[in-house]
Protein backbone atom coordinates (compact mmCIF):
# COMPACT_ATOMS: atom_id res chain seq x y z
CA UNK A 1 0.00 0.00 0.00
CA UNK A 2 1.38 3.33 -0.99
CA UNK A 3 1.93 5.50 2.09
CA UNK A 4 1.92 9.49 1.26
CA UNK A 5 0.33 8.89 -1.80
CA UNK A 6 -3.45 9.49 -1.71
CA UNK A 7 -5.05 6.38 -2.92
CA UNK A 8 -6.70 6.71 -5.84
CA UNK A 9 -10.46 7.53 -5.87
CA UNK A 10 -10.97 8.81 -9.26
CA UNK A 11 -10.70 12.60 -9.51
CA UNK A 12 -12.53 12.90 -6.66
CA UNK A 13 -10.75 14.73 -3.73
CA UNK A 14 -11.52 14.56 -0.25
CA UNK A 15 -13.65 17.83 -0.27
CA UNK A 16 -15.68 16.59 -2.69
CA UNK A 17 -16.32 13.23 -1.27
CA UNK A 18 -17.22 14.74 2.22
CA UNK A 19 -19.92 17.23 0.38
CA UNK A 20 -21.74 14.80 -1.11
CA UNK A 21 -21.62 12.82 1.95
CA UNK A 22 -23.31 15.31 3.92
CA UNK A 23 -26.03 15.94 1.30
CA UNK A 24 -26.87 12.72 1.19
CA UNK A 25 -25.53 10.20 3.50
CA UNK A 26 -27.80 9.38 7.06
CA UNK A 27 -25.09 7.75 9.02
CA UNK A 28 -25.14 5.53 11.94
CA UNK A 29 -24.78 6.57 15.33
CA UNK A 30 -23.13 9.74 14.10
CA UNK A 31 -24.12 14.00 14.84
CA UNK A 32 -24.25 15.50 11.56
CA UNK A 33 -24.24 19.10 13.17
CA UNK A 34 -20.85 20.45 11.55
CA UNK A 35 -20.09 17.09 10.39
CA UNK A 36 -20.77 19.52 6.66
CA UNK A 37 -17.80 22.16 7.66
CA UNK A 38 -15.59 19.71 9.16
CA UNK A 39 -16.22 16.72 7.00
CA UNK A 40 -16.05 12.77 7.72
CA UNK A 41 -13.23 11.28 7.88
CA UNK A 42 -13.28 9.44 4.35
CA UNK A 43 -11.21 6.08 4.78
CA UNK A 44 -10.28 4.50 1.41
CA UNK A 45 -8.28 1.54 2.24
CA UNK A 46 -6.22 -0.80 4.35
CA UNK A 47 -3.88 -3.50 4.24
CA UNK A 48 -2.91 -5.44 7.81
CA UNK A 49 -3.49 -3.64 10.70
CA UNK A 50 -3.24 -0.40 8.98
CA UNK A 51 -6.44 1.60 7.34
CA UNK A 52 -5.29 4.62 4.78
CA UNK A 53 -7.75 7.60 4.50
CA UNK A 54 -8.24 9.71 1.40
CA UNK A 55 -5.31 11.77 2.18
CA UNK A 56 -3.25 9.34 2.00
CA UNK A 57 -2.72 9.11 5.79
CA UNK A 58 -2.15 5.35 7.31
CA UNK A 59 -3.74 4.65 10.62
CA UNK A 60 -2.79 2.02 12.55
CA UNK A 61 -6.65 0.30 13.12
CA UNK A 62 -6.96 0.01 17.34
CA UNK A 63 -10.49 -1.11 16.81
CA UNK A 64 -10.25 -4.24 13.87
CA UNK A 65 -12.77 -2.06 12.32
CA UNK A 66 -16.08 -1.94 14.81
CA UNK A 67 -14.87 -4.95 16.86
CA UNK A 68 -14.47 -7.75 13.99
CA UNK A 69 -11.56 -7.61 11.66
CA UNK A 70 -9.95 -9.66 13.46
CA UNK A 71 -7.80 -11.38 10.39
CA UNK A 72 -6.79 -7.80 9.42
CA UNK A 73 -7.20 -5.96 5.97
CA UNK A 74 -6.40 -7.80 2.44
CA UNK A 75 -6.31 -11.28 3.58
CA UNK A 76 -6.53 -13.35 0.28
CA UNK A 77 -8.17 -16.52 0.82
CA UNK A 78 -11.42 -14.73 2.00
CA UNK A 79 -11.18 -12.58 -0.99
CA UNK A 80 -11.22 -15.69 -3.17
CA UNK A 81 -13.32 -17.41 -0.83
CA UNK A 82 -16.13 -15.22 -1.91
CA UNK A 83 -15.42 -14.52 -5.41
CA UNK A 84 -15.96 -18.23 -5.76
CA UNK A 85 -18.61 -18.72 -3.87
CA UNK A 86 -20.30 -15.93 -6.24
CA UNK A 87 -19.70 -17.62 -9.39
CA UNK A 88 -21.09 -21.00 -7.83
CA UNK A 89 -23.99 -19.95 -6.21
CA UNK A 90 -24.05 -16.25 -5.19
CA UNK A 91 -27.72 -16.42 -3.51
CA UNK A 92 -30.10 -19.02 -2.55
CA UNK A 93 -32.34 -19.17 0.13
CA UNK A 94 -32.42 -21.91 3.02
CA UNK A 95 -36.53 -21.43 3.65
CA UNK A 96 -38.90 -23.79 3.20
CA UNK A 97 -36.80 -27.08 3.50
CA UNK A 98 -34.01 -26.19 1.18
CA UNK A 99 -30.48 -26.01 2.10
CA UNK A 100 -27.20 -25.00 0.38
CA UNK A 101 -23.47 -26.45 1.06
CA UNK A 102 -21.95 -23.31 2.56
CA UNK A 103 -24.19 -22.74 5.19
CA UNK A 104 -24.25 -26.73 6.37
CA UNK A 105 -20.23 -26.75 6.21
CA UNK A 106 -20.49 -23.48 8.42
CA UNK A 107 -23.16 -24.91 10.81
CA UNK A 108 -21.19 -27.99 10.69
CA UNK A 109 -17.82 -26.33 11.72
CA UNK A 110 -19.27 -24.33 14.60
CA UNK A 111 -20.28 -27.50 16.27
CA UNK A 112 -16.82 -28.78 16.13
CA UNK A 113 -15.64 -25.33 17.61
CA UNK A 114 -18.23 -24.07 20.19
CA UNK A 115 -18.70 -25.95 23.23
CA UNK A 116 -20.39 -29.22 23.54
CA UNK A 117 -23.36 -28.30 24.39
CA UNK A 118 -24.49 -26.98 21.32
CA UNK A 119 -24.85 -28.85 17.74
CA UNK A 120 -26.99 -26.24 15.73
CA UNK A 121 -26.79 -22.97 14.79
CA UNK A 122 -29.51 -20.20 13.02
CA UNK A 123 -28.24 -17.97 10.82
CA UNK A 124 -28.88 -14.26 10.81
CA UNK A 125 -27.37 -10.97 8.56
CA UNK A 126 -25.97 -9.43 11.91
CA UNK A 127 -26.01 -9.34 15.60
CA UNK A 128 -29.02 -7.25 16.20
CA UNK A 129 -30.92 -9.94 14.25
CA UNK A 130 -29.44 -12.63 15.86
CA UNK A 131 -30.51 -11.19 19.56
CA UNK A 132 -33.94 -10.87 18.41
CA UNK A 133 -33.91 -14.37 17.35
CA UNK A 134 -32.73 -15.33 20.47
CA UNK A 135 -36.03 -13.41 21.98
CA UNK A 136 -38.46 -15.57 20.01
CA UNK A 137 -36.02 -18.90 20.43
CA UNK A 138 -36.12 -18.32 24.39
CA UNK A 139 -40.32 -17.38 24.19
CA UNK A 140 -40.83 -20.72 22.04
CA UNK A 141 -38.53 -22.75 24.37
CA UNK A 142 -40.47 -22.26 27.13
CA UNK A 143 -44.29 -22.15 25.21
CA UNK A 144 -43.28 -25.57 23.92
CA UNK A 145 -41.82 -26.71 27.06
CA UNK A 146 -45.25 -25.52 29.48
CA UNK A 147 -43.99 -23.19 31.11
CA UNK A 148 -45.94 -20.10 29.14
CA UNK A 149 -45.39 -17.48 32.24
CA UNK A 150 -41.94 -17.67 32.08
CA UNK A 151 -41.31 -14.68 29.29
CA UNK A 152 -39.29 -11.85 31.47
CA UNK A 153 -35.71 -11.61 29.86
CA UNK A 154 -33.20 -10.13 32.50
CA UNK A 155 -29.97 -7.57 30.95
CA UNK A 156 -28.17 -4.99 32.16
CA UNK A 157 -27.62 -1.82 32.39
CA UNK A 158 -24.99 0.00 29.68
CA UNK A 159 -25.16 -3.37 27.85
CA UNK A 160 -25.14 -3.49 23.44
CA UNK A 161 -26.63 -6.04 22.21
CA UNK A 162 -27.37 -4.02 18.57
CA UNK A 163 -29.85 -1.54 17.67
CA UNK A 164 -33.26 -2.99 16.02
CA UNK A 165 -36.07 -2.23 18.57
CA UNK A 166 -35.80 -5.53 19.94
CA UNK A 167 -32.33 -5.97 20.19
CA UNK A 168 -32.05 -2.26 22.09
CA UNK A 169 -34.53 -3.01 24.46
CA UNK A 170 -32.02 -6.15 25.48
CA UNK A 171 -29.57 -3.56 25.38
CA UNK A 172 -28.81 -1.23 28.10
CA UNK A 173 -28.35 2.25 26.79
CA UNK A 174 -30.10 5.11 28.06
CA UNK A 175 -29.52 7.38 25.31
CA UNK A 176 -31.05 4.47 23.01
CA UNK A 177 -34.18 3.70 25.14
CA UNK A 178 -34.82 7.43 25.18
CA UNK A 179 -34.86 8.20 21.49
CA UNK A 180 -36.15 4.89 20.46
CA UNK A 181 -39.51 5.69 22.97
CA UNK A 182 -41.33 2.17 21.76
CA UNK A 183 -39.30 -0.57 24.21
CA UNK A 184 -40.29 -4.14 24.16
CA UNK A 185 -42.31 -4.92 27.19
CA UNK A 186 -40.66 -7.93 29.23
CA UNK A 187 -37.09 -7.04 29.61
CA UNK A 188 -35.86 -5.98 32.98
CA UNK A 189 -32.37 -4.42 33.65
CA UNK A 190 -29.88 -5.06 36.79
CA UNK A 191 -26.78 -3.05 37.12
CA UNK A 192 -23.18 -4.00 35.58
CA UNK A 193 -19.98 -5.71 37.36
CA UNK A 194 -18.17 -2.22 36.52
CA UNK A 195 -15.69 -2.50 39.29
CA UNK A 196 -13.91 0.75 38.09
CA UNK A 197 -16.81 2.62 38.54
CA UNK A 198 -19.00 1.19 40.63
CA UNK A 199 -16.80 -1.15 43.18
CA UNK A 200 -16.00 1.43 46.13
CA UNK A 201 -14.42 0.00 49.10
CA UNK A 202 -15.23 -3.51 48.20
CA UNK A 203 -12.52 -6.35 46.79
CA UNK A 204 -13.11 -7.25 42.94
CA UNK A 205 -14.23 -10.77 44.32
CA UNK A 206 -16.57 -9.37 46.57
CA UNK A 207 -17.57 -6.85 44.06
CA UNK A 208 -18.67 -9.35 41.55
CA UNK A 209 -20.49 -11.75 43.74
CA UNK A 210 -22.42 -8.62 44.91
CA UNK A 211 -23.75 -7.65 41.22
CA UNK A 212 -24.30 -11.06 40.83
CA UNK A 213 -26.47 -11.28 44.20
CA UNK A 214 -28.80 -8.62 42.11
CA UNK A 215 -29.45 -11.07 39.76
CA UNK A 216 -30.98 -13.68 42.41
CA UNK A 217 -32.71 -10.48 43.73
CA UNK A 218 -34.86 -9.43 40.69
CA UNK A 219 -35.91 -13.18 40.09
CA UNK A 220 -37.03 -13.31 43.49
CA UNK A 221 -38.72 -9.72 42.81
CA UNK A 222 -40.06 -11.34 39.69
CA UNK A 223 -40.98 -14.44 40.66
CA UNK A 224 -38.70 -17.09 38.91
CA UNK A 225 -42.10 -18.97 37.48
CA UNK A 226 -42.11 -15.56 34.97
CA UNK A 227 -37.99 -15.52 34.53
CA UNK A 228 -37.05 -17.05 30.83
CA UNK A 229 -33.91 -15.61 30.46
CA UNK A 230 -30.65 -13.61 31.33
CA UNK A 231 -28.38 -12.29 28.64
CA UNK A 232 -24.94 -10.49 29.39
CA UNK A 233 -21.55 -10.17 27.20
CA UNK A 234 -19.11 -12.23 28.81
CA UNK A 235 -17.15 -8.95 28.51
CA UNK A 236 -19.31 -5.66 27.94
CA UNK A 237 -17.64 -4.22 24.58
CA UNK A 238 -19.75 -1.07 23.57
CA UNK A 239 -20.05 -0.10 26.94
CA UNK A 240 -16.49 0.35 27.64
CA UNK A 241 -14.58 -2.90 27.73
CA UNK A 242 -16.23 -3.73 31.32
CA UNK A 243 -14.20 -6.83 32.20
CA UNK A 244 -16.04 -8.91 35.42
CA UNK A 245 -14.50 -10.01 38.17
CA UNK A 246 -13.74 -13.33 38.53
CA UNK A 247 -16.22 -14.04 40.67
CA UNK A 248 -19.21 -12.89 38.92
CA UNK A 249 -20.44 -14.97 36.25
CA UNK A 250 -19.80 -18.83 37.78
CA UNK A 251 -22.49 -17.04 40.07
CA UNK A 252 -24.31 -15.86 37.68
CA UNK A 253 -24.99 -19.46 36.03
CA UNK A 254 -25.13 -20.69 39.81
CA UNK A 255 -28.49 -18.45 40.30
CA UNK A 256 -29.79 -19.77 36.67
CA UNK A 257 -29.35 -22.93 37.42
CA UNK A 258 -31.26 -22.83 40.42
CA UNK A 259 -34.08 -20.74 39.19
CA UNK A 260 -33.94 -22.82 35.88
CA UNK A 261 -33.37 -19.59 33.76
CA UNK A 262 -31.84 -19.90 30.41
CA UNK A 263 -28.38 -18.34 30.16
CA UNK A 264 -27.48 -16.22 26.96
CA UNK A 265 -23.99 -15.19 26.31
CA UNK A 266 -23.53 -12.40 23.57
CA UNK A 267 -20.79 -13.80 21.88
CA UNK A 268 -21.05 -11.10 19.05
CA UNK A 269 -17.61 -9.76 20.13
CA UNK A 270 -16.30 -11.95 22.41
CA UNK A 271 -16.52 -14.84 20.10
CA UNK A 272 -14.00 -15.74 17.62
CA UNK A 273 -10.84 -15.56 19.22
CA UNK A 274 -10.79 -11.94 20.91
CA UNK A 275 -10.37 -13.03 24.30
CA UNK A 276 -7.52 -15.95 23.75
CA UNK A 277 -10.53 -18.58 23.25
CA UNK A 278 -13.43 -19.49 20.65
CA UNK A 279 -15.56 -18.09 22.91
CA UNK A 280 -15.84 -15.87 25.73
CA UNK A 281 -17.97 -18.09 27.86
CA UNK A 282 -15.25 -20.43 27.81
CA UNK A 283 -12.87 -18.28 29.62
CA UNK A 284 -15.36 -16.77 31.96
CA UNK A 285 -16.39 -21.01 32.70
CA UNK A 286 -19.75 -20.88 31.88
CA UNK A 287 -22.12 -23.52 29.77
CA UNK A 288 -24.89 -21.15 27.86
CA UNK A 289 -27.93 -22.62 26.56
CA UNK A 290 -27.60 -19.18 23.34
CA UNK A 291 -24.82 -17.81 21.90
CA UNK A 292 -25.72 -15.37 19.54
CA UNK A 293 -22.61 -14.72 17.24
CA UNK A 294 -21.38 -12.14 13.90
CA UNK A 295 -18.76 -9.67 13.40
CA UNK A 296 -15.60 -11.74 14.18
CA UNK A 297 -16.92 -15.15 12.56
CA UNK A 298 -16.21 -13.58 9.14
CA UNK A 299 -13.40 -11.15 10.50
CA UNK A 300 -16.18 -8.52 8.88
CA UNK A 301 -15.48 -9.03 5.51
CA UNK A 302 -18.96 -10.00 4.72
CA UNK A 303 -22.08 -9.45 7.00
CA UNK A 304 -23.44 -12.77 8.98
CA UNK A 305 -24.46 -13.46 12.59
CA UNK A 306 -26.12 -16.37 13.58
CA UNK A 307 -26.98 -18.12 17.06
CA UNK A 308 -25.92 -21.08 18.51
CA UNK A 309 -28.76 -22.99 20.42
CA UNK A 310 -27.85 -25.96 23.16
CA UNK A 311 -29.02 -29.23 21.69
CA UNK A 312 -31.07 -29.37 25.06
CA UNK A 313 -33.24 -26.13 23.70
CA UNK A 314 -32.84 -27.20 19.49
CA UNK A 315 -34.35 -30.65 20.69
CA UNK A 316 -37.85 -29.28 22.13
CA UNK A 317 -37.92 -26.56 19.16
CA UNK A 318 -37.41 -28.97 16.48
CA UNK A 319 -39.29 -32.31 17.67
CA UNK A 320 -42.17 -30.13 19.45
CA UNK A 321 -42.65 -26.99 17.22
CA UNK A 322 -43.19 -27.59 13.79
CA UNK A 323 -42.50 -24.48 11.83
CA UNK A 324 -40.21 -22.04 13.42
CA UNK A 325 -42.18 -18.46 11.98
CA UNK A 326 -38.93 -16.86 11.88
CA UNK A 327 -36.10 -16.15 9.48
CA UNK A 328 -34.39 -13.70 7.47
CA UNK A 329 -33.51 -13.25 3.00
CA UNK A 330 -29.95 -13.66 4.19
CA UNK A 331 -30.24 -16.17 6.46
CA UNK A 332 -27.22 -18.51 5.68
CA UNK A 333 -25.97 -16.63 2.50
CA UNK A 334 -23.43 -18.70 1.03
CA UNK A 335 -21.40 -16.26 0.49
CA UNK A 336 -20.89 -15.10 3.46
CA UNK A 337 -21.13 -18.84 4.37
CA UNK A 338 -18.01 -19.26 2.51
CA UNK A 339 -16.33 -16.58 3.83
CA UNK A 340 -16.54 -17.59 7.34
CA UNK A 341 -15.73 -21.05 6.03
CA UNK A 342 -12.21 -19.83 4.98
CA UNK A 343 -12.07 -17.13 8.30
CA UNK A 344 -12.29 -20.17 10.50
CA UNK A 345 -10.04 -22.28 8.37
CA UNK A 346 -7.00 -19.28 9.02
CA UNK A 347 -8.11 -18.99 12.81
CA UNK A 348 -7.57 -22.79 13.05
CA UNK A 349 -4.11 -23.23 10.65
CA UNK A 350 -2.37 -20.29 11.94
CA UNK A 351 -3.12 -20.67 15.32
CA UNK A 352 -3.81 -17.57 15.92
CA UNK A 353 -6.45 -17.57 19.07
CA UNK A 354 -3.78 -19.90 20.91
CA UNK A 355 -0.95 -16.90 20.02
CA UNK A 356 -3.75 -14.19 21.79
CA UNK A 357 -3.83 -16.35 24.57
CA UNK A 358 -0.35 -17.62 24.77
CA UNK A 359 1.62 -15.11 23.37
CA UNK A 360 0.00 -11.71 22.30
CA UNK A 361 -2.82 -11.76 24.66
CA UNK A 362 -0.04 -11.33 27.50
CA UNK A 363 2.70 -9.24 25.64
CA UNK A 364 -0.79 -6.65 25.41
CA UNK A 365 -1.84 -7.19 28.47
CA UNK A 366 1.73 -6.02 29.83
CA UNK A 367 2.73 -3.69 27.62
CA UNK A 368 -1.07 -1.76 28.16
CA UNK A 369 -0.52 -1.92 32.02
CA UNK A 370 2.05 0.10 31.62
CA UNK A 371 -0.33 3.65 30.55
CA UNK A 372 -1.36 3.51 33.92
CA UNK A 373 1.62 5.03 34.83
CA UNK A 374 0.38 8.23 33.19
CA UNK A 375 -1.47 11.16 35.04
CA UNK A 376 -4.71 11.06 33.21
CA UNK A 377 -5.09 7.42 33.79
CA UNK A 378 -7.14 6.30 36.60
CA UNK A 379 -7.00 2.35 35.84
CA UNK A 380 -5.50 0.36 32.53
CA UNK A 381 -7.07 -2.84 31.99
CA UNK A 382 -6.98 -5.91 29.43
CA UNK A 383 -8.15 -9.30 28.71
CA UNK A 384 -7.37 -11.15 25.65
CA UNK A 385 -6.95 -8.37 22.95
CA UNK A 386 -9.32 -5.83 24.04
CA UNK A 387 -8.17 -3.10 26.57
CA UNK A 388 -9.55 -0.15 28.30
CA UNK A 389 -7.94 3.07 30.20
CA UNK A 390 -10.02 5.30 32.15
CA UNK A 391 -9.22 9.07 31.99
CA UNK A 392 -9.55 10.88 35.44
CA UNK A 393 -8.27 14.08 36.76
CA UNK A 394 -7.41 13.07 40.01
CA UNK A 395 -5.52 9.39 40.32
CA UNK A 396 -6.18 8.29 43.62
CA UNK A 397 -9.90 9.33 44.22
CA UNK A 398 -10.98 8.02 40.42
CA UNK A 399 -12.60 12.02 40.18
CA UNK A 400 -13.85 12.41 36.56
CA UNK A 401 -13.01 15.87 34.61
CA UNK A 402 -15.80 17.53 34.10
CA UNK A 403 -18.45 16.21 30.78
CA UNK A 404 -18.31 19.32 29.05
CA UNK A 405 -14.44 19.19 28.40
CA UNK A 406 -15.38 16.15 26.76
CA UNK A 407 -11.78 14.52 27.41
CA UNK A 408 -12.29 11.10 25.79
CA UNK A 409 -13.05 12.97 22.61
CA UNK A 410 -10.10 15.05 22.81
CA UNK A 411 -8.02 11.82 23.17
CA UNK A 412 -9.30 9.91 20.55
CA UNK A 413 -9.19 13.39 18.07
CA UNK A 414 -5.18 13.29 19.06
CA UNK A 415 -5.10 9.66 18.38
CA UNK A 416 -6.44 9.68 14.88
CA UNK A 417 -4.46 13.04 14.02
CA UNK A 418 -1.55 10.97 15.20
CA UNK A 419 -2.02 7.86 13.31
CA UNK A 420 -3.99 5.59 16.01
CA UNK A 421 -7.77 4.53 16.14
CA UNK A 422 -8.91 4.18 19.34
CA UNK A 423 -12.28 4.51 20.51
CA UNK A 424 -13.84 6.82 23.13
CA UNK A 425 -16.91 6.08 25.44
CA UNK A 426 -17.22 9.20 27.69
CA UNK A 427 -13.97 9.85 29.49
CA UNK A 428 -12.70 5.27 28.46
CA UNK A 429 -10.80 5.03 25.89
CA UNK A 430 -11.11 1.80 24.35
CA UNK A 431 -8.79 -0.62 22.20
CA UNK A 432 -9.76 -4.19 20.24
CA UNK A 433 -7.00 -4.53 17.67
CA UNK A 434 -6.44 -7.34 14.96
CA UNK A 435 -5.98 -10.58 16.51
CA UNK A 436 -3.02 -10.73 14.02
CA UNK A 437 -1.03 -7.67 16.09
CA UNK A 438 2.66 -8.51 16.12
CA UNK A 439 4.78 -7.59 19.12
CA UNK A 440 5.86 -4.28 17.34
CA UNK A 441 2.28 -3.20 16.36
CA UNK A 442 1.26 -3.48 20.05
CA UNK A 443 4.15 -1.72 20.91
CA UNK A 444 3.45 1.04 18.04
CA UNK A 445 -0.05 1.24 19.46
CA UNK A 446 0.85 1.77 23.37
CA UNK A 447 3.53 4.19 22.35
CA UNK A 448 0.70 6.01 20.41
CA UNK A 449 -1.78 5.92 22.92
CA UNK A 450 0.82 7.16 25.70
CA UNK A 451 1.98 9.96 22.89
CA UNK A 452 -2.09 11.07 22.90
CA UNK A 453 -2.46 11.08 26.34
CA UNK A 454 0.68 13.52 26.63
CA UNK A 455 -1.08 15.71 23.87
CA UNK A 456 -4.14 15.74 26.01
CA UNK A 457 -3.06 16.58 29.66
CA UNK A 458 -1.09 19.38 27.36
CA UNK A 459 -4.22 20.71 25.82
CA UNK A 460 -5.48 20.71 29.36
CA UNK A 461 -2.89 22.44 30.90
CA UNK A 462 -1.72 19.54 33.28
CA UNK A 463 1.62 19.38 34.09
CA UNK A 464 3.26 15.56 34.16
N1 LIG B 1 -24.17 -7.65 20.50
C1 LIG B 1 -23.00 -7.08 20.87
C2 LIG B 1 -22.31 -7.55 22.11
C3 LIG B 1 -22.43 -6.10 20.05
O1 LIG B 1 -21.28 -5.54 20.41
C4 LIG B 1 -24.32 -6.32 18.56
C5 LIG B 1 -24.82 -7.29 19.40
C6 LIG B 1 -25.10 -5.96 17.33
O2 LIG B 1 -24.49 -6.42 16.19
P1 LIG B 1 -24.80 -5.74 14.76
O3 LIG B 1 -24.10 -6.66 13.81
O4 LIG B 1 -26.25 -5.74 14.58
O5 LIG B 1 -24.22 -4.34 14.82
C7 LIG B 1 -23.10 -5.72 18.87
C8 LIG B 1 -22.55 -4.66 17.96
C9 LIG B 1 -19.49 0.45 19.33
C10 LIG B 1 -20.32 -0.44 18.49
O6 LIG B 1 -19.75 1.63 19.31
C11 LIG B 1 -20.48 -1.76 18.84
C12 LIG B 1 -21.30 -2.56 18.07
C13 LIG B 1 -21.92 -2.05 16.94
C14 LIG B 1 -21.75 -0.72 16.60
C15 LIG B 1 -20.95 0.11 17.39
O7 LIG B 1 -18.59 0.02 20.04
N2 LIG B 1 -21.53 -3.86 18.49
Amino acid sequence: MGVAEPHKTGNETTRGWQDRDHRHYLHPFTDHRGLGRKGARVITAAEGVYIQDSEGNRILDGMAGLWCVNLGYGRRELIDAATRQMQELPYYNSFFQTTHPPAIELAAVLDEISPAQFRHTFFTGSGSEANDTVIKLVRRYWDLSGKTDKQVIIARNNAYHGSTIAASSLGGMDEMHKQTGILLPGIEHIEQPYYFGLGGDLTEDEFGLQQACLLEEKILQLGAENVAAFIGEPVQGAGGVIIPPATYWPEIQRICRQYNILLIADEVITGFGRLGEWFGSTLMGIEPDLMPFAKGVTSGYLPLGGVLVAERIAEVVIARGGEFAHGYTYSGHPVACAVALANIRILRDEAIIERVRDDSGPYFKQRWAGLADHPLVGEARSIGLVGAIELVAAKTSRERFAKDVGVGSLCRDFCFANGLVMRAVGDTMIVSPPLVMAHAHIDELVDKAWLCLDLTAEHLGISK
